[in-house]
């Protein structure tokens, strides 16, 4: 990757970040610490590698990305506004009665999300049916799925990933945001994973383990996903609950509560300022 790539995608990520904070705070509620774990992974695939469309978001060639942890919506919201597929005001809006973007992504409401995601498992179930839809559709586009690993519970996507591999969905990239925290606390405590590598290997799977924060690590995966026949891959993607904000990082406290204006405050100078 280039280093004007780099610098850019860095630069984005920040701002997506910041508008997470401040989405968030204006909504009182939501998400923060597993909206920034995923914030360079979601980068990555939106300003860097996916075929989108924002003037057109239902083009049949486009690559689709689907939030399974639904409840980062935050994260997903920032990008495609960033993206151009809404106006960045919406994302102020945001839990708002009537308004545009709600707690969890509806495909029906919003353009740009391609599945109504929420509910733990369902997403990654999903992603499989849309991949192998387009399978049989003989299209090139490709899916990403990002997942958290508490998460990685449910036992549907078990199920799913064992369909996955069974269908050879060579044209699925599953990316696991592991940032060992779950809504209770440690992922170990509540009911470990491990060993995750192996499982999805044992699954039939191409497995990756990655720094989930580093562009040229998470870009190289999703390269290298996209060169594997015959199976679809996991990007196993390490990272830190709460990325970039001191007091959120690896604080469990922080899955599911807003920033108060002093703790906006302090967040958004972290990040590199306050946009207009
Ligand atoms: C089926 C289901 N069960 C429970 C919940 C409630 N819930 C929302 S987030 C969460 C924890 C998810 O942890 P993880 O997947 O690790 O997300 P992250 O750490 O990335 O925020 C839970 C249990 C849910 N949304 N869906
Ligand atoms: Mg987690």
């Amino acid at each position: 990757m280039k280093e004007k790539d780099l610098e850019r995608l860095k630069k984005i990520a920040a701002e997506i970040r910041q508008d997470i904070i401040q989405s968030i705070h204006k909504a009182g509620s939501g998400h923060p610490g597993g909206s920034l774990s995923a914030a360079d992974i979601v980068t990555a695939l939106y300003f860097y590698k996916m075929k989108v469309e924002p003037e057109n978001p239902k083009w049949e060639e486009r690559d689709r990305f689907i939030l399974s942890k639904g409840h980062a919506a935050p994260v997903l919201y920032a990008a495609l506004a960033r993206k151009g597929f809404f106006p960045r005001e919406e994302l102020f809006k945001l839990r708002k009665l009537n308004a545009m973007l709600q707690g969890h992504p509806d495909m029906k409401g919003t353009p740009g999300v391609e599945m109504s995601t929420g509910s733990l498992g369902q997403g990654f179930s999903a992603s499989i049916g849309m991949g192998l839809a387009l399978k049989l559709d003989k299209r090139e586009s490709r899916i990403y799925v990002l997942l958290g690993d508490g998460e990685m519970q449910e036992g549907i996507v078990w199920e799913a990933g064992m369909a996955a591999a069974h269908y050879q969905l060579d044209n699925l990239t599953a990316i696991l945001d592991y940032n060992g925290l779950q809504i209770d606390g440690k992922n170990d405590d509540v009911m470990r994973i491990q060993p995750i590598a192996q499982k999805w290997e044992s699954f039939g799977w191409n497995v990756l383990e990655i720094d989930g924060h580093c562009f040229e690590e998470i870009i190289e995966a999703l390269e290298q996903a996209e060169k594997t026949k015959g199976r679809p891959t996991m990007i196993i993607a390490k990272t830190i609950k709460g990325k970039g904000v001191s007091f959120m990082e690896n604080a469990p406290d922080w899955h599911g509560k807003a920033p108060n204006d002093e703790e906006t405050q302090i967040a958004l100078r972290e990040l590199g300022g306050v946009q207009g």
